[in-house]
């Protein structure tokens, strides 16, 4: 019978940031001639709970079409990574993702989820932990848009797989995607790898279906975002007063979703004043998609040579996996 594992998990902590340095973003954005707050605020519990909705709706394919794509070629996955991997998640999202991959990798060495948040990554690890008992599983409470130190496992891998699904990149403008598949280049080290989930440029009706669903969801989640900063940060957004808008900026190659203005109002947050004409709007996200080339040539100047592309049978979605060349004798 296999021993639980009883030992505490421990959380390796690389400075994780403070609340007011997170208000002083917020605030600034808002000031902003173009308003603008990041998608990475859409994420507390009621955001990651109708985030998790949205997954599930009809018309937004990415995640239902990026985990067939990782099920039907897991095999293949498995043995180009090839065995004793130690896979580095960057943020700890889906539990069912991370176990699609860890169980088609042969003796994986350690698993490193890095995320900002630290209850969300303690449950993670513990979850994983708990079914994978052979699994060192060393989680890292880190901003992973900047470097930090990794955690020494136990078994020595053979190599670093970064993990970092469901297109998630698409949310970053192109410089900050740039920047952070360095840092992923830097974390993977030489001989190391990248296993990343990337969404394709397609029909703009689907797109936008997408990000636009009948159920309504995403405009929840979307004003979810106001009605966090009014709990959190003694904001007074009234909800009924901003509708949500998500469109495909061709010329940016994204999805921009918007919380319009439906009047000329003035809200109060953290005891500062805020205008807003009726038609002005917040930028809440990007969500750039991709050809096989463009992401081609982003991870190429990033230092990553691609090895494999899969993609469904309609090319929504693509799993992409690349390769650090070892370095130069
Ligand atoms: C989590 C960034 C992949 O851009 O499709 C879903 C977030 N926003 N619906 C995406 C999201 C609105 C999602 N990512």
């Amino acid at each position: 019978m296999p021993q639980p594992r009883a030992a505490a998990i421990e959380i390796a902590n690389d400075e994780a940031p403070t609340i007011s340095n997170q208000e002083e973003e917020i605030l600034s954005g808002l000031r902003q001639a173009n308003k603008w707050i990041s998608p990475k605020y859409f994420y507390d519990q009621r955001g990651s709970e109708l985030f998790d909705q949205i997954t599930t709706l009809p018309e937004y394919y990415p995640t239902r079409t990026e985990l067939g794509i990782m099920g039907k070629y897991a095999d293949e996955i498995g043995k180009l990574v090839g065995p004793r991997a130690s896979v580095i998640e960057f943020g700890a999202g889906s539990n069912v993702k991370i176990r699609l991959l860890l169980d088609c990798l042969q003796d994986c060495a350690a698993y490193v989820p890095v995320d900002i948040s630290g209850e969300y990554l303690e449950y993670m690890a513990h979850a994983l932990a708990a079914d994978y008992p052979d699994l060192e599983v060393l989680p890292v409470l880190a901003d992973f848009t900047q470097p930090f130190e990794l955690p020494n496992p136990k078994i020595m891998p053979l190599k670093n797989l970064v993990f970092f699904p469901g297109s998630t990149i698409g949310n970053f403008a192109p410089a900050e995607a740039l920047a952070l598949l360095r840092v992923m280049h830097l974390e993977a080290k030489p001989g190391g790898a990248l296993l990343i989930g990337v969404d394709l440029k397609k029909d703009q009706q689907v797109l936008e279906d997408a990000y636009n669903d009948r159920q309504g969801i995403t405009a929840k989640f979307n004003l979810n975002l106001l009605q966090r900063l009014n709990d959190e940060l003694g904001g007074n957004f009234d909800l009924s007063q901003f509708s949500h808008r998500a469109i495909y900026n061709d010329s940016r190659g994204a999805i921009e979703m918007h919380l319009v203005s439906q009047a000329t109002q003035t809200v109060m947050l953290a005891a500062e004043l805020f205008h807003f004409e009726a038609g002005e709007y917040i930028t809440t996200e990007y969500s750039h998609k991709f050809t096989l080339d463009d992401f081609n040539t982003l991870a190429n100047l990033a230092g990553f040579q691609r090895q494999r592309v899969w993609m469904d049978d309609d090319e929504l979605f693509s799993v992409q996996l690349f390769q650090v060349p070892d370095s130069p004798s």
